[in-house]
């Protein structure tokens, strides 16, 4: 059966965004995003590899625990989930090729509405799937990552991999092997685990051994079935502290690194560290970068905001110019993203209910990453920065001290060190010096 795709346009109002410069106050422009701009060593497309959420973009319609929704998408209007489907996909691909991006991240449901039945499911899923590799195929716009939604079906209410019954634990897993399946046909890059509802509410009706033990097995056997269906992207785990359930396992990116390496994952899974997740767990989005570059699992990262006032996970699109300046510090002082990208898990609040919107929200946040990234630049390359930093640990750097991190003395050396100085001079760490640095580029 041949394919045929809708020609239907969606944003008729705005044209391909293009990089204007600076001083344009065209809303629909790039002021900063200028993608095969060289800037430290690499095309600024290449540095971010930004994705568009399918979920908050084409499904989410804005309800809250308040209220249904009140954005009315012209997509997916039709009493036929195939066609719904369709029409949401070519609102999708329309909307990416008109930011100038090549990257979309998508979970199994959102690219088309659950079946019935777990054979239903299956059906549509292939059916999208054939349609998608179509549109893939006559753009240049390609998959970031994969997910499976494992937390929105009443099912999944006591978790998936982590769930005390054993046929819920296998549905989940049939309903991974598809979305695996999905990723792989469209040439995934990634496949990304979040622990949606694996976690537990009360510890009191938990074995947390039993279930961490259970979520590791899950998760080895997902890998084993997507490497022996030729998969070679890398895995993610994206920590989250909290929400939906009161104590999510993958907490932050130590807790989640302990765990690979504890049940022998860490060869195959890296992380994707996500901004208002960081902030949940009281760290600042750069320690959780840091943590995971630390042990070269700096996979990709979701980019969004929390708000300072709220305690949950409100997905606003980043605006902060100081986190992202000191985020990009870290990331590209580790080499980048090991396989992602920056994929906006953003939503526009639920009162912006313009298609436009859409557009500005995106434009915002991949004009603050381009700026953060030439602000970076001029901190690396043209500041006392990195010296100043490297200052800081010189005493390593020779004599003893370099012994010691080669490994080369005892503890009696370091004592017998100590016993021969004076009470040591006092150093300062000139943090309002380091915080006027970044000031200055700014
Ligand atoms: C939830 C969240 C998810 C994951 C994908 O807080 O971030 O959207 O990114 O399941
Ligand atoms: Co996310």
């Amino acid at each position: 059966m041949s394919i045929v795709l809708g020609d239907r346009e969606y944003f008729k109002d705005v044209k391909k965004i293009k990089f204007e410069g600076k001083d344009s106050k065209n809303p629909f422009s790039y002021r900063f995003y200028d993608e095969n701009k060289i800037v430290l060593g690499k095309k600024m497309g290449e540095h971010f590899k930004f994705a568009v959420a399918y979920w908050h973009s084409f499904v989410n319609p804005g309800n809250d625990p308040f209220g249904v929704g009140t954005k009315s998408f012209p997509w997916s209007k039709s009493s036929d989930p195939f066609q719904n489907a369709c029409d949401k996909m070519d609102a999708a691909f329309e909307f990416i090729s008109k930011l100038g991006l090549k990257h979309f991240c998508f979970h199994d449901f959102d690219l088309i509405e659950e079946g019935s039945s777990l054979s239903e499911s299956e059906k549509r899923l292939e059916k999208i799937t054939s349609y998608a590799k179509e549109k893939i195929k006559e753009s240049d716009i390609n998959v970031l990552w994969g997910t499976a939604n494992l937390f929105s079906n009443p099912r999944y209410m006591n978790g998936a991999a982590t769930n005390p019954e054993f046929d819920i634990l296998s549905v989940a897993a049939a309903q991974v092997k598809n979305a695996l399946d999905v990723t792989i046909e469209l040439g995934g890059e990634n496949y990304v685990f979040w622990g949606g509802r694996e976690g537990y509410m009360s510890l009191l009706n938990t074995d947390m051994k039993r279930e961490l033990d259970h979520l590791a097995k899950f998760l080895h056997l997902s890998k084993d079935y997507a490497r022996s269906q030729g998969f070679k992207g890398c895995f993610f785990i994206e920590p989250k502290p909290m929400e939906p359930t009161k104590h999510q396992y993958d907490f932050d990116a130590a807790t989640v690194i302990g765990f690979l390496e504890h049940y022998g994952l860490d060869k195959d899974f890296k992380l994707n560290i996500e901004v208002n997740h960081a902030t949940l767990a009281s760290h600042t989005f750069q320690h959780e970068l840091q943590v995971a570059a630390n042990s070269n699992m700096l996979g990709s990262m979701d980019a969004n905001r929390g708000d300072y006032q709220n305690g949950w996970d409100t997905d606003q699109f980043p605006n902060n110019i100081y986190e992202i300046v000191e985020s990009l510090l870290v990331i590209i002082q580790s080499g980048g993203f090991q396989g992602g990208g920056i994929n906006f898990d953003a939503k526009t609040r639920r009162n912006s209910i313009d298609l436009n919107d859409m557009f500005y929200s995106h434009i915002g946040a991949i004009d603050l990453f381009a700026k953060g990234l030439l602000i970076t630049e001029k901190i690396l390359n043209d500041s006392e920065y990195s010296k100043l930093l490297q200052e800081r640990y010189a005493s390593f750097d020779v004599g003893k001290g370099k012994d010691f991190e080669d490994g080369k003395i005892s503890m009696k050396d370091l004592y017998q060190h100590a016993s021969k100085l004076k009470e040591p001079k006092l150093i300062s760490g000139r943090q309002e010096l380091f915080e006027n640095i970044i000031n200055r580029y700014i």
